[in-house]
């Protein structure tokens, strides 16, 4: 027998059999636990009556080291390398009570199965290459979704859609380095292949893909993550109002007294399929109360942080206003029930209170993160775009140095390449993919 020496080929990929309960915890009607491993069939074929099938729904005993029936369920054997994992893997799905799946891991750690880590599953399929990268992300992000909508494009992009947009450019970026290496190496000829504008022409084509891309990425990544809305303005506008009216809720304190609502307030909603953390905050003025000034503080650290801040200013009344500095910020003039005629030169004209102009604010809130329509089809994440961003500015810097530096813009376009593989795993260092693998629960 060949012994390997450590860290040869082969050696990342490890053998040792892992198990975790797959459902949720807590009681239901059924519960699943899953195990994944070499030779399981072997190992763990005592733990059922009769044989195991590839996959073949088998009804069964679960049996213990005595011989006694631990529960009754279905076993699904999936041989290597046909699985989720690209090992062995053996599911029990058996009834779905907390002790009776416990007894079931115990009698599988007696066979040397041992716990499974938070997302190992997935991450074995990642280095077994049933997924790449973003696609073992996109796995979080389905079962994380905060909407229908941001469901179905983690979907899309756990089956593959923002990986081959990647991998396209990819290949191309590719073609256009074999072309650069190649002309440097031949750089004493006659000509000059680098300062040919065909050449600068297919860099800004690529870099123009990538841009395109990084902006169907930003809206996949709102999707995925929520939108951060906060509601915010004097005292005594009707933010408070807007905020329960928006949510369908009671959850804020309304009245006319100006001062009411002191801490932050959340509620989750959904807008256009588009996951949206709502947050009620303090009126902003200057006050002597100390409690009621920690919650104006607090309402300007929100709107620091915010997505896009919905700036609530009085219809009926002359307001004054804070500026503020975030990235969104939409007018909210409510109250317009309690005047005749209101024509505001910017932002929506609402009444929190009869409901008046409450759609086109909803509309203006996604369309202010470019969210409206079908945009955002596919889930993504800051790390995807980071990386994009990187790419498309190593090709910026690739297309500058192409006639006077071309072994820089080969440099730049070999940077540019790994940029792109980051997103996908190709190159990726372990302590990410750490990072990245400890956001599952355990039995993903
Ligand atoms: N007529 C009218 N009154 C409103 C409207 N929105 C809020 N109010 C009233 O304005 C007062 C202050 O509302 P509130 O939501 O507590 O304001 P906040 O201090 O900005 O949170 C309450 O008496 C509300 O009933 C509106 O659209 N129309
Ligand atoms: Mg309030």
């Amino acid at each position: 027998m060949v012994q390997h020496a450590s860290g040869s080929e082969g050696e990342r990929l490890t053998t040792e059999a892992i198990a975790a309960i797959a459902t949720p915890p807590g009681r239901g009607g059924v519960g699943i636990v899953r195990v994944s491993g070499a030779d399981l069939a072997q190992r763990l074929g005592a733990t059922v009556r009769g044989r195991l099938v590839p996959r073949q729904a088998k009804l069964t005993d679960f049996i213990d080291a005595a011989g006694e029936p631990i529960d009754q369920g279905i076993c699904l054997y999936f041989p290597a390398p046909r699985s989720f994992t690209g090992e062995d893997v053996i599911e029990y799905h058996g009834h779905g009570g907390p002790r009776v799946l416990e007894l079931l891991l115990d009698r599988l750690y007696e066979l040397g199965v041992r716990a499974a880590r938070p997302g190992e599953f997935t991450e074995r399929a990642y280095l077994n290459d049933k997924m790449d990268l973003a696609q073992a992300e996109a796995v979080l992000d389905l079962i994380n979704a905060g909407s229908k909508r941001a469901a179905r494009a983690a979907l899309r992009s756990l089956v593959g859609v923002f990986s081959d947009r990647v991998g396209e450019i990819e290949e191309r970026l590719l073609s256009l380095r074999v072309f650069v290496e190649a002309s440097l190496d031949f750089s004493d000829e006659e000509i000059d292949f680098l300062t040919g504008s065909d050449l600068e022409e297919r860099v800004v084509s690529v870099r123009d893909l990538v841009a395109e891309l990084i902006d169907e990425a930003r809206h996949g990544e709102v999707l995925t993550r929520g939108l951060d809305v906060v509601i915010a303005g004097p005292p005594n506008v009707g933010k408070s109002t807007l905020m329960n009216v928006l949510s369908q809720s009671d959850r804020a304190i309304v009245t006319d007294v100006p001062g009411t609502t002191r801490d932050l307030l959340h509620v989750e909603i959904e807008i256009d399929g588009v996951p949206v953390r709502l947050t009620d905050t303090a009126g902003i003025r200057t006050t002597d109360d100390p409690v009621e000034r920690l919650g104006v503080e607090r309402a300007e650290a929100a709107v620091g942080g915010a997505d896009v801040v919905l700036e609530v200013r009085d219809a009926s009344a002359a307001s004054d206003f804070a500026d503020t500095n975030a990235p969104e910020v939409l007018v909210v003039w409510n109250k317009v029930d309690l005047v005749d005629r209101f024509e505001p030169a910017d932002g929506v004209a609402i009444s929190a209170v009869t409901g008046i102009g409450l759609d086109e604010l909803r509309s203006k809130i996604v369309a202010a993160v470019g969210l409206s329509g079908e945009t955002g089809t596919f889930s993504a994440r800051l790390r995807h775009l980071q990386s994009l961003d990187q790419c498309r500015e190593a090709l910026d810097h690739a297309r500058r140095a192409l006639g006077p530096a071309p072994d820089v813009a080969a440099e730049e376009l070999r940077g540019a390449h790994r940029a792109l593989g980051e997103i996908v795993g190709v190159t990726t260092a372990d302590d990410l993919l750490g990072e990245i693998f400890s956001q599952f629960c355990i039995g993903k």
